[in-house]
C-alpha cells in the first residue's frame, strides 16, 4: 500500500498508526502541505478535497477520508480491532473518536487559519481559536471515555487512541494548558510506549526537516 501523508498532519499521523498497529507493510509519499503541493491537480485527481490522507491500494485503488479508511482497514484486518463487537461499546467508541474527527479537527484545519487569516485574525487569534476548540473537544471527550483503563476504552488501543494521540500532538504543537487534562496525558504515555505509535510520530518521519532516532519504549510501572 502507499499512504499519501504529511509529518504534521494529524490525520495521516491517525493512518500512519493505524498501518503500524495492523502491521501492513506500505510506502509513504510525502506531500508537502506547506508547498500547497496537496492543491495540484495531480494530487486533486488522487483526492478530490485536496488533503492528506490517501491510501492506495495494492491493487492500485484510492481511498480517501482518514475515517473511512480505518474502518476499511479495520473491516478487512481482523487483528488489533479499532473498535469492539458489541454495537453499543463500537458506538461509545465511535462518539469520542468523531469529536476529534468531526468537531475539532475541521475547524481547526490548514484551511480554516488560513481563511481566518485572509479575513484579517492574526496568529495569536488563530492560536487562540484552536486551542478553544480542542479545548471544548478534550473536556467532552474525556467525560466519553472510560477512567481508568491503560487506553481510552480498555487494555488495548482502539480508534478512540487512534484519533486522541494526534491530536495531542497538535495541542501541544500550540502550547495548549493540559493541566484539565491528566487523564488524556496518561493515555498519551500509555499509548506512545507502544512502537506502533513511536514510529508514527511526526518527528519519526523521513519528511520531517529534522531527524530525531526512535527513543527506547518507557517501561510502565
Ligand atoms: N476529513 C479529512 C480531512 C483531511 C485533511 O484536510 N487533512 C489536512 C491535514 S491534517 C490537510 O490535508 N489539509 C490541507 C489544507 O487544509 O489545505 C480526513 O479525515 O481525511
Amino acid at each position: 500500500m502507499k499512504l499519501y501523508s504529511y509529518w504534521r498532519s494529524t490525520t495521516s499521523y491517525r493512518l500512519r498508526i493505524a498501518l503500524n498497529l495492523k502491521q501492513v507493510d506500505h510506502d509513504i509519499i510525502a506531500v508537502n502541505l506547506l508547498k500547497g503541493e496537496q492543491k495540484s491537480a495531480a494530487y486533486r485527481a488522487i483526492n478530490p478535497m485536496a488533503g492528506v490522507p490517501s491510501l492506495q491500494l495494492d491493487d492500485g485503488t484510492i481511498l480517501t477520508q482518514s475515517m473511512a479508511i480505518l474502518d476499511y482497514l479495520d473491516a478487512t484486518i481482523k487483528s488489533a480491532p479499532f473498535v469492539n463487537d458489541d454495537p453499543l461499546r463500537a458506538a461509545k467508541i465511535r462518539a469520542a473518536s468523531h469529536i476529534i474527527a468531526c468537531d475539532i479537527h475541521p475547524v481547526n484545519n490548514l484551511r480554516v487559519g488560513a481563511r481566518l487569516k485572509a479575513m484579517g485574525h492574526d496568529q495569536n487569534e488563530l492560536e487562540n481559536w484552536m486551542r478553544h476548540w480542542m479545548q471544548e473537544g478534550f473536556a467532552a471527550f474525556q467525560t466519553l471515555i472510560e477512567k481508568d483503563n491503560r487506553f481510552c476504552f480498555g487494555d488495548a488501543p482502539s480508534l478512540a487512541d487512534i484519533c486522541l494521540i494526534p491530536q495531542l500532538y497538535n495541542a501541544h504543537r500550540w502550547r495548549m494548558d493540559l493541566g484539565p487534562f491528566v487523564r488524556l496525558l496518561d493515555i498519551e504515555k500509555n499509548c506512545l510506549a507502544l512502537e506502533a505509535f513511536q514510529k508514527a510520530m511526526p518527528e519519526h518521519q523521513s519528511d520531517a526537516p529534522f531527524e530525531t532516532p526512535i527513543k527506547k519504549a518507557p517501561t510502565r510501572a
